[in-house]
């Protein structure tokens, strides 16, 4: 089973969408096997976002994320970094489809709710940076072979 890091950044946890978005994933059949509140460190911040380091918006983008408590999953399932990403939508609130986390739930660009891994390597290197080995559980849901085929 392929892992993704989400987190349900500063806007999701205060404007109290923590369980409709998580719902969503649970619904979609996605396990979740790690799950915490935190207030991110700067430099995980700065670490999670490295590729991102440079552009205009990274330090605005760093300052939000660090701001106030997020919710970080790590979700397990088939595919499950591309089914998250479709999930989330396009980066923009302002531009993401109905039917997305992003589209149903904001407009704002910068405040976009939610991020997910975008590869293979950058889950491994998102979940480690966000759960130590032991906070991940490995556990078999009992509905997995009505999940799956
Ligand atoms: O992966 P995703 O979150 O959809 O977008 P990225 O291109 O990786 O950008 C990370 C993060 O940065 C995005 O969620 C919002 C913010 N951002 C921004 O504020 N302004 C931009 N022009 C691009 C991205
Ligand atoms: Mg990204």
């Amino acid at each position: 089973m392929e892992k993704t890091l989400i987190i349900l950044k500063p806007d999701a946890v205060q404007r109290g969408l923590i369980g409709e978005i998580t719902s969503r994933f649970e619904k979609k059949g996605l396990q979740i096997v790690g799950m915490k509140l935190m207030t991110i460190p700067a430099s995980i911040a700065e670490q999670h976002y490295a590729p991102h380091k440079g552009k205009p918006f990274y330090e605005g983008l760093v300052r939000f994320m660090t701001c106030s408590p997020v919710v970080v999953l790590a979700l397990a399932g088939k595919d499950a970094i591309v089914i998250a990403r479709k999930m989330m939508g396009a980066t923009f609130g302002s531009k993401a489809e109905p039917g997305t986390i992003r589209g149903d739930y904001g407009v704002s660009n910068a405040y976009n709710l939610i991020h997910g891994s975008d590869s293979p390597e950058a889950a491994t290197k998102e979940l480690g940076l966000f759960f130590k080995a032991d906070e991940l559980q490995t556990w078999k849901p009992t509905i997995q072979e009505w999940v799956y085929d």
